[in-house]
């Protein structure tokens, strides 16, 4: 990506800053790991930067109304290069950034030190307590601080982070999209592969497509979950046998440049759906295709998902599911949310008020009937537009014709 999306990322954080103030965003999340997955890097720190590297802190600050940014970074270390490789330069951290001021960590706390004596406030992206089950190095920081200079007070700039993070820039959408296509692929590979065997063994074939065409990772720990496992939520054990006339949910999305693609797609594990799970399919696939017509500016996620809980009371008596219509009888077989944010985390940072042009929202209804055996979730990524929403995994099919035809016409 270019520097300017991180600049410009970095001007929108800046923007809501008090005066006389500074943030620090730490690459790293916790104190003690020294091996993290590539994907496992601060996702504020990432946003802010485009720089992917552990022990790095960002500065940002805003002094009688002038802004700017420091990276403070690891120095060359010849032992450490030979074993993990080089840390990056000065020069490449402009180059990747933007950030014109480079200096090394060791005189992160001096320089921090310089800021604070102006200063009244400093930010953290402090991990809210009880979210994160990992000892937040912030924390520790955050403590350091109040007791050096008792006069500094020490804030939360997850508020800010939130609002800069709830829209996305063109390239950002690029990245996403891109993480949407090898998902794509990955969902094709294992509709080629479509018949009984261990859930794990079909979701080998996502991961090999995830390898194949070049994702950094994964957005999240993939579900393949067949039969009645596809009505426990966040099933991830991916080691039952998927039976003949059983179906099977998956729930997946690669990550592309820190940028997540999340998708969910219900299979038929022989080939073909039965009249019953066609019928209940199409209730959810419609409800899907409701969802995206009512999505536009100014609605919450939450009031899409009040229309979607009308259209299944509605629906689901109709079949005879349920009787009265009631809130509880929905929630019996719908007990998720329609929405959350996409963006660099899976379920992103972002205000939850009423959606704006440049949001990227999942729209997932599911209906989960564990006496019959069934669950189905149907996932798409949305972008909100100027006057209502865009798809942004057209591609990935999903009608169960569709889904036929393939497995029949593709089959290894
Ligand atoms: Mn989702």
């Amino acid at each position: 990506m270019d520097k300017s999306v991180f600049t410009e990322n970095r001007r929108r954080v800046l923007d809501q800053m008090e005066n006389n103030s500074v943030m620090a965003v730490f690459s790293r999340r916790g104190p003690d790991v020294t091996f993290q997955d590539k994907y496992e890097i601060n996702r504020n720190y990432y946003y802010l930067s485009g720089v992917v590297e552990y022990g790095n802190v960002l500065l940002l600050y805003k002094n009688d109304g002038k802004t700017g940014s420091t990276m403070f970074i690891k120095p060359y270390d010849e032992l450490k290069a030979k074993w993990v490789g080089a840390p990056k330069t000065q020069e490449e951290i402009t180059e990747i950034s933007g950030i014109e001021e480079v200096e090394y960590v060791e005189s992160f706390e001096s320089t921090l030190g310089k800021y604070l004596e102006k200063c009244c406030v400093l930010y953290l992206d402090l991990i809210p307590k009880g979210e994160e089950d990992i000892p937040d190095y912030c924390d520790v920081f955050s403590s350091k601080v109040k007791e050096m200079y008792p006069s500094v007070e020490v804030k939360s700039g997850r508020p800010m982070l939130q609002h800069a993070r709830t829209t996305k820039q063109p390239e950002e959408l690029d990245q996403m999209r891109k993480a949407i296509e090898i998902t794509n692929k990955g969902i094709e590979n294992i509709l080629r592969h479509m018949r009984p065997m261990y859930e794990y063994q079909l979701e080998s074939y996502f991961d090999q497509a995830i390898k194949y065409y070049g994702a950094t990772g994964y957005a999240f720990p993939t579900i393949a979950a067949s039969g009645a496992n596809a009505c426990c939520l966040h099933y991830s054990d991916n080691n039952s046998f998927a039976e003949d006339g059983d179906l099977i949910l998956f729930d997946l999305g690669a990550n592309y440049n820190c940028y997540c693609a999340d998708i969910s797609r219900t299979f038929p594990v022989n080939g073909k759906y039965t009249r019953r799970q066609k019928q209940l399919y199409d209730i959810v696939l419609n409800a899907q295709k409701m969802v995206f017509e009512k999505a536009r500016p100014g609605y919450t996620t939450k009031e899409l998902n009040g229309f979607l809980r009308e259209y299944y009371k509605a629906e689901l008596k109709k079949i005879g599911l349920i009787e009265e219509g009631t809130e509880e009888e929905v929630s019996k077989y719908y007990f998720h949310g329609v929405s959350h944010h996409i963006g660099v985390d899976v379920h992103d940072l972002a205000d939850y008020d009423a959606l704006k042009p440049g949001c990227v929202i999942s729209n997932e209804p599911g209906l989960y009937i564990a006496e019959e055996g069934i669950g189905i979730r149907i996932e798409d990524d949305v972008l909100i537009t100027e006057n209502g929403a865009e798809w942004l995994s057209p591609q990935i099919i999903k009608e169960t014709d569709d889904i036929e035809k393939f497995i029949k016409e593709n089959k290894i």
